[in-house]
């Protein structure tokens, strides 16, 4: 795969030095964490894998991506200047618009020099006598640090299920989360592309007007709805900018973090005439604020058969052929698996060149030299997309050997599913914090908010060991314990427990089954998070703090100290656990 690296490393290994901190990782949470170490006074070194910033939108170059947040929130929201002077040109930002993003954000505030690409940290090991972390990465540097910040990403381990025969094939075979630099172009070919997940609905349009047939391996079929994407409209631009603070705050105060109107009222207290007409209305506007035309879409199934009822009409009046309109639609729970958001991907299905091939019941047999075999039938193939999603929120970690406290590795820790505190640490691995990690809201919010509060939570958390002088924090089992056990009931509340999504690891065989981000809501979560510091760093323990009774400084964290929107999440929808997340 070719790799545009501007910033090539050509600097010698490092071997013999120690920061305060090592970030792991480059995109949007490592460039923030270097920022905030930085202007807290720590020193810290990043190591990325990929040749420049950005990880997912540098990585992520298919045919089509574009992010599903709208662009004006999709953004740091740490920087009142880079707010203002950076114009997006779409509602919706497309990747390169997006990693144009990422460098500028490196550029101004001068981080790549702090930052080793190219490089893969493949070890991170506690020595428990000196309490510091020793960093190894795949070009020999071998670096000491007191704090190591995971910030790997939710979605960043491809999964690629190894198929039968896939090394005779004679063509080339991609996968969209690892996409060739250099772009591919598809014209004339015979294209087949596994999956219907997000990034499968996105690439799928734009890869059938290039390629001479398009076959789409299709093993659960994906609700989608329009994105009605657009140039960002100047006045509504204008209108944000006015007040970006204020905007940014009332995100903040909703369920995923991010802004869109919102009906928390329930669905089945509607006549069937008034639902029709919401959810024209919703679909009209599009999206993932679709799922706001409701408070309780994934609380109640009756609640929730009304609108998968609504998405699967839309389907049949798109597609023109009725049995493939029939395997287009799913017959779970609406939002159980991440909502899709599409440009024509069912209209696609109406062209003459595209067709549907139904792996459910017979999975994909093997590849050939000439292409992929189902039931016995060669579907001859020129290139393949395996659109085949991620092993997702543990996947990053698994790929580093993580040794905690007496030996422990964090994979042995995880065994049976991801075990944090508030997805930001996890007992027995001291000073190790995790940006977005499972336990957290992450992928379940608007994740550049999700990584901002985790960054601003932990360095202030640092700054404070500083303070007091201590030398390790992590939290105390019990109140871990706690953690994924509210995250587990929070859980199977929600319709999302239900299914088999990425969510619970369901997509790679062999993960363990466990709902892996927190699905209580983002200002439920950040005024956990508060309490906590408030408290004292109430369920975590530091070790070799000066006995002090000056209570904690809070610094970077203040602008997380926002009401919850009680226009959306009632106190009853509080106690009943039922905040509506979209
Ligand atoms: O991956 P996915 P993705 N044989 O896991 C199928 C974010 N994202 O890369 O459903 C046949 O959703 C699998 O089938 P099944 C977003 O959060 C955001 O598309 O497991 N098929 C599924 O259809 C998203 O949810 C944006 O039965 C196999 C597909 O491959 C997440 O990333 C854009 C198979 C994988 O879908 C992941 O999306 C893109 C097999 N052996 C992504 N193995 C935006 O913001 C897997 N599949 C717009």
């Amino acid at each position: 795969m070719t790799r545009s690296s501007p910033a090539s490393d050509t600097r010698p290994v490092e071997t013999q030095t120690s920061y305060d901190a090592i970030v792991v990782g480059a995109g949007f949470a490592g460039l923030y964490a270097l920022y905030c170490l930085r202007r807290m006074g720590f020193s810290a070194r990043a190591f990325e894998a990929g040749g420049d910033v950005g990880v997912t939108w540098y990585w992520n170059r298919y045919p089509g991506a574009r992010c599903d947040v709208e662009s004006l929130q999709y953004s740091y929201s740490f920087s009142e200047e880079l707010d203002q002077e950076w114009r997006w040109t779409e509602k919706y930002a497309p990747q390169p618009e997006i990693l144009a993003y990422a460098n500028h954000v490196a550029e101004r505030f001068d981080l790549r020099r702090d930052i080793r690409f190219d490089t893969r940290v493949t070890a991170a090991t506690f020595d428990d006598k000196e309490a510091t972390w020793t960093i190894e990465t795949d070009r020999g540097d071998r670096v000491a640090a007191r704090f190591c910040l995971m910030a790997v990403g939710c979605l960043s381990a491809a999964n690629r299920p190894p198929f039968d025969g896939m090394a005779d094939f004679k063509g080339a075979i991609y996968h969209t989360g690892e996409w060739p630099h250099d772009g591919v172009d598809f014209t004339g070919l015979r294209v087949g592309v596994i999956g219907t997940g997000s990034s499968a609905i996105q690439s799928i349009p734009i890869i059938a007007e290039q390629a001479k047939t398009l076959t789409v391996f299709q093993r659960t079929p994906n609700y989608s709805v329009p994105a009605h994407n657009a140039p960002l409209d100047p006045a509504y631009e204008r209108s944000v900018k006015a007040d970006y603070p204020a905007f940014r705050a009332r995100a903040r105060s909703r369920p995923t973090g991010f802004y869109f109107p919102f009906n928390a009222e329930p669905a089945l207290k509607a006549t069937p005439q008034e639902r029709q007409r919401q959810y024209e209305q919703f679909w009209a506007r599009g999206g993932l604020p679709f799922l706001g035309a409701y408070g309780d879409l994934l609380f109640d199934k009756k609640a929730n058969d009304t609108i998968a009822d609504f998405a699967r009409a839309k389907i049949r009046s798109i597609v023109k052929d009725p049995a493939t309109a029939e395997l287009l639609c799913p017959d779970n729970v609406f939002g159980c698996k991440r909502l899709c958001v599409d440009t024509g991907y069912f209209d696609t299905f109406n062209k003459p060149h595209v067709k549907l091939v139904d792996v459910s019941k017979t999975p994909i047999e093997r590849f050939t030299a000439d292409g992929i075999v189902v039931a016995g039938t060669l579907h001859p193939l020129d290139a393949v997309v395996c659109a085949t999603g991620f092993a997702a929120m543990t996947g990053s970690f698994d790929k580093i050997r993580i040794t905690g406290r007496a030996g422990l590795t964090l994979a042995e820790k995880w065994r049976a599913g991801p075990r944090t505190y508030l997805g930001l640490a996890s007992a027995g691995f001291p000073n190790l914090f995790m940006i977005t990690g499972p336990g957290s809201p992450s992928v379940l919010a608007s994740m550049i908010q999700s990584i901002e509060q985790h960054v601003d939570w932990m360095v202030d958390c640092m700054a404070h060991m500083r303070d007091v002088g201590a030398r390790t924090v992590e939290p105390l089992v019990d109140d871990e314990d706690k953690w994924v056990e509210h995250v587990n009931e929070v859980a199977q509340v929600s319709l999302r427990s239900t299914c088999s999504s990425w969510y619970v690891g369901a997509n790679v065989p062999g993960r363990p089954r466990v709902f892996m981000p927190y699905i209580g809501g983002f200002p439920v979560y950040v005024t956990k998070c508060n309490e906590v510091m408030d408290a004292g760093y109430q369920g975590f323990v530091f070790d070799g703090a000066r006995a002090s009774n000056t209570p904690p400084q809070i610094r970077l964290t203040q602008r997380w100290h926002v009401p919850i929107d009680s226009d959306v999440i009632s106190p009853a929808m509080l106690a009943a656990r039922r905040v509506p997340v979209v």
